[in-house]
């Protein structure tokens, strides 16, 4: 039974540079992340991935009172995955920050299709052990991890296949998660442990 899931949060057009939440440097992760995907993929584990999917009009968003530009909306170009992120065809895709008063911080506040929680998925498919990657370290990728902490998975943050708004508290973020017993891994170290 496999127990180690890939965990993709967030590489959509809206989070990588250019986009209405740009991350500086966002878009050079990707072929890492692409990397762990095949690495995923040729050993049969699952590979999730999450996006931001906000309405046109949600308490996310500055004008109604929540932190953030629109972005990310639902439908639109900004919200469509970055065409360089190799999606497989069995990959289950989540949506969070669906209704008009939830930020979805969390990778565990997204649905799939048939409003399957994230929770939920993972249990199916009895993994205990997420690596996660994505955008952004400070935002969706620490409250992603800390929620899946808080259930009980073990984590492993992929540090070379995620980036941050904030640079500085995005190490922070590492830092603090490495104390509490995550682990902070790179390819190479994946590989060591996926490949036989
Ligand atoms: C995110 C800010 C607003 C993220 C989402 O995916 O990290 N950040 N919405
Ligand atoms: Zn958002």
């Amino acid at each position: 039974m496999s127990n180690k899931a890939l965990l993709v949060v967030d590489v959509q057009n809206d989070f990588c540079p250019g986009g209405a939440l740009g991350v500086s440097g966002g878009n050079k992760i990707i072929p890492v992340i692409n990397e762990y995907i095949k690495l995923f993929q040729n050993q049969n584990l699952p590979v999730f991935f999450t996006r931001d999917w906000h309405p046109d009009s949600t308490a996310h968003f500055k004008e109604k009172g929540g932190d953030w530009p629109p972005h990310c909306i639902r439908n639109t170009p900004g919200a469509e995955f970055h065409p360089d992120l190799n999606i497989p065809d069995n990959a289950d895709i989540l949506s969070k920050g669906v209704s008009p008063d939830t930020d979805g911080y969390s990778a565990f506040e997204g649905i799939d299709e048939n409003e399957n929680s994230l929770d939920t998925l993972l249990k199916e498919k009895e993994v205990d052990t997420l690596y996660i990657a994505g955008l952004a370290t400070d935002f969706c990728v620490r409250f992603s991890t800390q929620e899946a902490m808080q259930k009980g998975y073990e984590i492993n943050v992929l540090t070379d296949a995620t980036e941050g708004v904030d640079k500085d508290a995005s190490k922070e973020v590492l830092d603090t998660f490495a104390k509490k017993g995550g682990r902070l891994l790179q390819l190479d170290d994946v590989k060591q442990e996926l490949e036989p």
